[in-house]
């Protein structure tokens, strides 16, 4: 992790801590409509913003791997060419980051995480999933929120493959969770059988990260 932008990762940790000690959602009214509170709309119709260490990984097709590890009967490593295999599905969806923007309607191409999941076999006692890239990041959900039928690998935005900058050639999409829980750059899932924080998660980021109900900071838990 040495190459990572160390100014911006403070500078995230600074906000989150400012953020913590002033309270959640401070004259905001949480509403149950399609824009999560405290989130601000952007247009999408052409691209969107980026967020990441200050890495982007390039990773030619033909050397991606996807590993599938820890609590599972069948750990195994897919290519690109087992991957797509799988089963390509689009799937339009709404999109939360923490920093307060959401855009609406996103359209994304890829393979149902709950289909790569099941080749895996998860034994009973995974109950989180740790998601690994190769930028270094990491990011934990609940097995459960990654098998939710919306929940993707995805690796076409807009009916383009992924560009570099927003996670290709695979990137997680957990729509319902806010943002820095669709790990960009996917290279590993790792099953656990206990929770485990992330790279955000450890440096004041909330451990689960509904948009709807403002989890933003660890001091929200
Ligand atoms: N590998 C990796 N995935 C990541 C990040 C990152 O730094 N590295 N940033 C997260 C954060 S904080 C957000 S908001 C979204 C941003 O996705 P985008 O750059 O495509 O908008 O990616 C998430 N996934
Ligand atoms: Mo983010």
């Amino acid at each position: 992790m040495s190459e990572i932008n160390q100014r911006l990762v403070e500078a995230k940790e600074k906000l989150a801590r400012t953020r913590a000690e002033l309270g959640r959602g401070v004259g905001e009214t949480p509403s149950e409509g399609r824009l999560p509170p405290g989130q601000k709309l952007t247009d999408s119709s052409k691209d969107f913003p980026v967020l990441d260490l200050g890495i982007q990984p390039e990773i030619p097709l033909n050397a991606w791997k996807l590993e599938l590890v820890g609590e599972c009967e069948n750990p195994q490593t897919l290519d690109w060419t087992d991957f797509e295999a799988i089963g390509i599905i689009d799937l339009i969806t709404d999109f939360h980051c923490v920093t307060t923007w959401s855009c609406y309607d996103m359209p994304w191409r890829g393979v149902p995480l709950h289909k790569v999941i099941a080749l895996a076999k998860p034994t009973d006692n995974a109950t989180h999933v740790m998601f690994h890239s190769y930028d270094g990041y990491t990011t934990n959900v609940p097995l459960a929120d990654c098998m939710q039928e919306d929940s993707l690998l995805a690796t076409h935005w807009n009916g383009k493959p992924l560009e570099v900058k927003h996670g290709g050639p695979v990137r997680g999409m957990i729509p319902h969770l806010y943002a820095w829980k669709s790990a960009k750059w996917v290279k590993g899932i790792e099953f656990m059988t206990a929770d485990q924080r992330g790279f955000w998660e450890v440096r004041g980021y909330h451990n689960y990260g509904d948009p709807f109900t403002e989890q933003r900071f660890s001091r929200d838990e």
